[in-house]
């Protein structure tokens, strides 16, 4: 790249003001929607990373997002990965998503029927953490607030060890790759070669390609036809949780999800300390968090030391180089050895080290994989928000270094101000989205 196709860079006090605007310009009032055209909904770990930025402005703004996440909890305890507003430029949309008539959806608004990554517990975590700093009012609120929904989370980390710990790997099972929330990662490529779509599919017209400046940065149709009826599925069986599992056509153990799992789970044990919750509760998720902990570890391939995924339904383990490779790191108990083997490979020339990055953040799949696409959503461009979620886990772990490294890089990487949802990882510009919510969510976060 010539220095003149470089992204520009703004100076630290305007960009975490533009970041700012954009948290107010996504707030509808109840909720800030993942992006203003893209996602007019909330989404359920983008709300987690919100609530972490809108921590830096606005502690009770803060509180008041995981509220509304929270108040859309299915009765069984499931969190659903989609909380609808009144938009309609999404689809799939409520209507198709048919939720109306499974008993455990809330009452008050409409879900999709599926979840997401369990970081919600990390949110509280950070957002006391900085309430503490803040002002003695703000801890009192953000405290409270912990104490207060602390059980609600207790029962959606309750549900995940009932509905979806389903095979001998341990691992955390998902039944449709929006679950992961990595989409069309190349993670998923084999178990959805294996999804056919009915000749009863019903018809549907997208709308996220009208909404990017090119649709080659979104998945492909053929991707959306398996999305969509993999939800005639769920729907088939009214979102029962069991014959969710028993019946649809994709069921992998995703090693990703098993590590924020286990990382929530022990965050959300030592929440429960710090506000006397139930004792036995917490001891409980202790026990869940060394489980997936283990679960995680022993998914690591031998040749790579990279955890892998596993299709459950044909039953093989799916090594594709992709970032979910690196979760031992988030969530400890692969060994120093391995660990430490794993940060080199990190930091090397597959990975953040590769000489031509713009930014060395981690990209969502190697440059050097055969499945590489550098434009193409979750199948290579970087992601900000996953670079702050290692950013963070490394800090707690004591990675000072690392962490303060992936914060500079993952600043430099957003220092247009322009919000990317993803970026281009050789040119640094920004792809899918603008005025993303969770990237500049995590930018106050890094800049405060
Ligand atoms: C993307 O996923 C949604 C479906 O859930 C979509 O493409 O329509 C993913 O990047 C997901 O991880 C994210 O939570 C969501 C909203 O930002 O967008």
């Amino acid at each position: 790249t010539t220095a003149e196709a470089r992204p520009k860079t703004l100076p630290t006090s305007a960009l975490a003001e533009r970041a700012a605007v954009v948290l107010r310009d996504n707030d509808t009032g109840s909720l800030v929607t993942a992006s203003p055209k893209l996602y007019p909904h909330m989404w359920s770990w983008d709300a987690a990373f919100i609530a972490i930025g809108l921590a830096q402005l606005d502690i009770g703004r803060a509180v008041a997002e995981l509220d509304t996440l929270l108040a859309a909890q299915w009765s069984d305890g499931m969190i659903p990965h989609i909380v609808f507003t009144s938009a309609t430029g999404y689809f799939p949309g409520p209507d198709r998503w048919g939720t109306d008539a499974a008993p455990q959806r809330p009452r008050h608004v409409r879900t999709s029927g599926i979840c997401q990554p369990p970081v919600h517990a990390i949110a509280i975590r950070r957002i006391v953490d900085v309430a503490r700093r803040t002002s003695r009012v703000d801890a009192a609120l953000a405290e409270g607030f912990a104490a207060r929904v602390w059980q609600r989370l207790y029962r959606w980390h309750r549900w995940i060890i009932r509905y979806r710990i389903v095979d001998a790997s341990g691992l955390v099972a998902i039944v449709h790759g929006w679950e992961s929330g990595m989409d069309n990662s190349p993670r998923w490529d084999e178990p959805y070669s294996r999804v056919v779509p009915g000749t009863n599919l019903p018809p549907y017209a997208r709308l996220d390609v009208l909404r990017v400046d090119d649709p080659a940065e979104r998945p492909s149709d053929d991707d959306y036809d398996r999305y969509l009826w993999l939800i005639e599925q769920l729907r088939g069986v009214n979102y029962e949780p069991e014959a969710v599992v028993n019946t649809s056509d994709f069921l992998v153990a995703d090693t990703f999800a098993t590590a924020l799992f286990a990382l929530a789970s022990d965050v959300l044990a030592e929440l429960g300390e710090e506000l006397a919750c139930d004792r036995d509760q917490v001891a409980e998720l202790r026990q869940w968090a060394a489980r997936a902990r283990r679960a995680v570890a022993l998914s690591c391939r031998p040749d790579t030391g990279m955890a892998a995924d596993r299709d459950i339904r044909y039953g093989n383990w799916i090594a594709t180089p992709t970032l979910a490779g690196f979760s031992p790191l988030l969530c400890g108990g692969a060994g120093d050895r391995a660990e430490a083997a794993l940060l080199s490979t990190l930091d090397g020339p597959d990975w953040s080290g590769h000489p031509d990055l713009f930014a060395a953040v981690v990209p969502s799949v190697s440059p050097c994989a055969r499945r590489f696409d550098q434009r193409r959503y979750w199948r290579g461009p970087q992601w900000p928000v996953l670079a702050w979620l290692f950013s963070w886990a490394f800090a707690r772990r004591g990675w000072t270094a690392q962490a303060a490294r992936l914060r500079e890089q993952g600043l430099r990487l957003t220092a247009d101000g322009s919000f990317g949802e993803y970026y281009e990882p050789f040119t640094g510009s920004p792809l899918g989205s603008t005025n993303q919510s969770w990237t500049a969510a995590v930018v106050l976060d890094w800049l405060a």
